[in-house]
C-alpha cells in the first residue's frame, strides 16, 4: 500500500539466503543503510541490487522498477525517491521476521501519479513535539506521502520561534486556557505552551528530507493571526490589547494592512525560508473577517489612495504584496482558496478547501491547486458514530469516502486537469490534544490518502482496499501506532438477503431483510489479531460479552427482528466502537 501502478506476479521462487549481499550503483549510502535496516527487520538476508541512473523515462523522479526472480531481488530508479520507494515497496513485500523464507516472483513498474501527495498537521490549536512530529512523518514516507504541510500558527498559538520577534514564542505560544470539550462557553483556565526552536525545525527539516518529504511551512495571515498580534499589539487595526485565543472558531482580530506589518512578516517570511528550503511557503489566507478593517481609519485612508474598492480586493492587495515578496527570494506562495476573491497571480498555488469547488475555479484561470476538500479529505472529523466516537468537529470520513474520493474534478478538461498537482489530507486538531488521539484520528485514513495520491486509476475496489488494510494493521500495531481500531464487518449466508444495505455508514449500522428461516451472519475485522465480542440482546458489547467463534446461526420468522452488535479487540485491549446488524425476518 499504496497499490503499485503496475504489477506482475511471475511463477519464480525467490528462496531468501541466509546472507545480505548488497550490490549498488549511483545508490546514497543512506538508501543502502535503508537496505540493510529493511533486511534487518525482516531477519532475513537476500541477494539485492540497487541500481540508480537517470535514464529511464518511464519513471520520472520518483519512480522504480522492482523485480523479484529466482536469483534475487533488484530495484532500478532515476534518483534517490525513487530508490527510497522501491525499498518501501521491498519492506512490504518481504516475509515477517518469523514467516516463511520464500517470496513469490514479481515485476513492479511504479512511479506516482500526484507529486503532491500532502498531510498537514495543526500544531496551533494542540501542540506536538518533534518526537511525534517525526512518527508522522515516518508514517507518511512508508506510504510514499512526500509533502508534511505544517500549520505553524494560528489564533491559538505561535509555534516557531523568530529570532527578531521574541515575543511571538515567549507571549504568542502561551495561551491563559482553552476552552472546555463540548462547552465552548467554558475556558479550563489552565495555561497551555508550546513552540519550536529553530534547532528543532532544522532537525526535523533534516529527517524529512532523508525520507524524501518535504515540509511546507504555514504563516496565517491576515487572519488566523490573533496570537501574534496578541505578542505584537501593532500588527492588529485595534486600540485595545488582546490575549492569545483559548476558544476555537474564528477571530476578529486580523493583521492590518500596515507598513509595520508587512515590514513584520517580511522579517518572519525572512527567517522562515532560511529554516524551510522547499519552493512553496504557505500564507493561509482563509477566514479573514473584515469587521476590524471595516472600523480601521488606516484601511479607509489606505483604500482611497490605493483606488480598493472591496475588502477582498485588501487581501487581494495584502496577499499579492507578500507574494511579491516571496518571489523575490525565489519561492512560491500556496494559500487557502479564499485568496483567490482577491484576485492573486497565476504563480500562486491554491490550496481547496471548499469542496472541489476552488480548485475547479483556480484550475480554469491557470493556478496550480491541492485537493484538500473540507469532507472526505478532513482528519478532524469522525469515523464513526458520533456517540461512540471522542469529540470531533463533524461531519464523517471513513477510509472508504476517502478511497471513493477521485482528486481530478471530472468537469475539467485535459490541459486543466495538469493543473491539479496533487491531493491532502488536513488534521486540524482543535480536539485533539494528545499524540495517541492524534495517530487515532490519522490512521488508518491514510492509508486510503495513499491510495488515491499515489496510483491513478485505483486498482482495487474499495471493499478490496479494506480489506487489504489488516497487513498494515500489524505492521502499525508492531511499531507502536495507536491506530483507530476497524469496526467488525458483517456478511450474511445461506440466505439470501432480500435487502442488505449499510443504512447509514455513519452509525455504523447495516439493516438487512432476509427470507423467514435460518441465517448464517459471519462477523470478520480487519485487524489481523482482533478478538470479536458480540452480543445479540440488543445491548452494547464489552470485552466480557461472548467471544464470536465461528458463523453465528438464527431461526428468524416473519416480522422477527435481531440485533447483533459486536466489537474487534486488539491483544493490547484497544477495543473498536461497535457495528451492529439489524435483521428482519421478511414477512410473507
Ligand atoms: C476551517 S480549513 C479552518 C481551520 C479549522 C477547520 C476545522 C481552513 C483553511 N480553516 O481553521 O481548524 O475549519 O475543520
Amino acid at each position: 500500500m499504496p497499490s503499485p501502478q503496475q504489477i506482475v506476479e511471475t511463477a519464480e521462487r525467490y528462496d531468501l539466503p541466509a546472507a545480505v549481499t548488497i550490490s549498488a550503483s549511483g545508490v546514497s549510502p543512506d538508501e543502502i543503510a535503508l537496505a540493510r535496516s529493511i533486511l534487518r527487520d525482516h531477519a532475513t538476508g537476500a541477494t539485492l541490487t540497487l541500481a540508480q541512473s537517470a535514464h529511464d523515462a518511464a519513471l520520472g523522479s520518483e519512480g522504480y522498477r522492482l523485480n523479484v526472480t529466482a536469483a534475487g531481488i533488484s530495484i532500478a530508479a532515476n534518483g534517490g525517491a525513487g530508490t527510497f520507494y522501491g525499498l518501501q515497496t521491498l519492506d512490504q513485500l518481504l516475509p515477517p521476521a518469523r514467516g516463511e523464507r520464500s517470496m513469490r516472483g514479481v515485476e513492479i513498474v511504479d512511479w506516482p501519479a500526484h507529486a503532491w501527495r500532502g498531510m498537514h498537521l495543526d500544531v496551533s490549536r494542540h501542540f506536538f513535539g518533534i518526537d511525534v512530529v517525526k512518527r508522522y512523518i515516518d508514517v507518511m514516507a512508508r506510504y510514499k506521502l512526500n509533502v508534511f504541510h505544517w500549520h505553524l500558527t494560528d489564533d491559538q498559538g505561535w509555534r516557531i520561534a523568530i529570532a527578531r520577534y521574541p515575543r511571538l514564542t515567549s507571549v504568542g505560544g502561551c495561551r491563559a486556557g482553552t476552552e472546555m470539550e463540548g462547552d465552548a462557553t467554558e475556558i479550563d483556565g489552565v495555561r497551555y505552551c508550546g513552540y519550536y526552536t529553530q534547532a528543532q525545525i532544522r532537525e526535523v527539516v533534516a529527517y524529512a528530507k532523508a525520507r524524501y518529504v518535504t515540509i511546507v511551512p504555514e504563516i496565517e495571515m491576515p487572519g488566523h493571526s490573533q496570537a501574534a498580534i496578541a505578542a505584537y499589539p501593532r500588527l492588529g487595526c485595534g486600540t485595545s490589547a488582546v490575549a492569545v485565543r483559548e476558544t476555537w472558531g474564528v477571530s476578529d482580530v486580523v493583521y492590518c494592512p500596515s507598513e509595520y506589518t508587512f515590514g513584520f512578516l517580511e522579517n518572519v517570511l525572512s527567517e522562515v525560508m532560511r529554516l524551510f528550503p522547499g519552493r512553496y511557503v504557505h500564507i493561509g489566507g482563509d477566514e479573514v473577517p473584515t469587521v476590524a478593517w471595516q472600523r480601521s481609519p488606516a484601511v479607509r485612508s489606505l483604500m482611497h489612495k490605493l483606488h480598493i474598492a472591496t475588502y477582498a480586493g485588501v487581501q487581494g492587495y495584502f496577499d499579492r504584496r507578500i507574494e511579491r515578496f516571496v518571489e523575490a527570494h525565489g519561492r512560491r506562495i500556496i494559500g487557502w482558496d479564499d485568496i483567490l476573491a482577491g484576485g492573486v497571480s497565476r504563480n500562486a498555488a491554491i490550496m481547496s478547501w471548499h469542496g472541489d469547488e476552488g480548485a475547479i475555479a483556480a484550475a480554469r484561470r491557470g493556478n496550480d491547486t491541492v485537493m484538500t476538500p473540507d469532507g472526505p479529505l478532513y482528519f478532524d472529523a469522525y469515523q464513526g458514530d458520533p456517540n461512540d466516537e471522542p469529540q470531533a468537529i463533524g461531519g464523517l470520513s471513513t477510509p472508504e469516502t476517502i478511497y471513493r474520493y477521485r482528486p481530478v474534478p471530472a468537469s475539467l478538461t485535459l490541459e486543466q486537469s495538469r493543473r491539479i498537482i496533487g491531493v491532502q489530507g488536513n488534521l486540524w486538531t482543535e480536539y485533539v490534544a494528545t499524540p495517541q488521539h492524534l495517530f487515532y484520528m490519522l490512521l488508518p485514513r491514510m492509508l486510503a490518502l495513499s491510495e488515491i495520491a499515489w496510483p491513478d486509476p485505483q486498482p482495487r475496489t474499495p471493499e478490496a482496499f479494506e480489506a487489504a488494510i489488516g497487513t498494515q494493521l500489524q505492521w502499525l500495531g508492531d511499531h507502536g501506532y495507536a491506530f483507530r481500531v476497524p469496526n467488525p464487518e458483517f456478511t450474511i449466508e445461506g440466505n439470501s438477503a432480500i435487502g442488505f444495505s449499510n443504512v447509514s455508514p455513519s452509525v455504523r449500522t447495516a439493516d438487512a431483510r432476509v427470507a423467514p428461516g435460518e441465517v448464517s451472519v459471519t462477523i470478520s475485522c480487519a485487524a489481523p489479531d482482533g478478538a470479536i465480542r458480540y452480543t445479540i440482546d440488543g445491548t452494547t458489547p464489552t470485552k466480557a460479552s461472548t467471544a464470536y467463534n465461528g458463523p453465528i446461526v438464527l431461526t428468524l420468522s416473519a416480522n422477527q427482528t435481531v440485533e447483533i452488535s459486536a466489537i474487534a479487540i486488539l491483544p493490547s485491549g484497544r477495543a473498536s466502537t461497535q457495528s451492529r446488524l439489524i435483521l428482519t425476518g421478511a414477512a410473507p
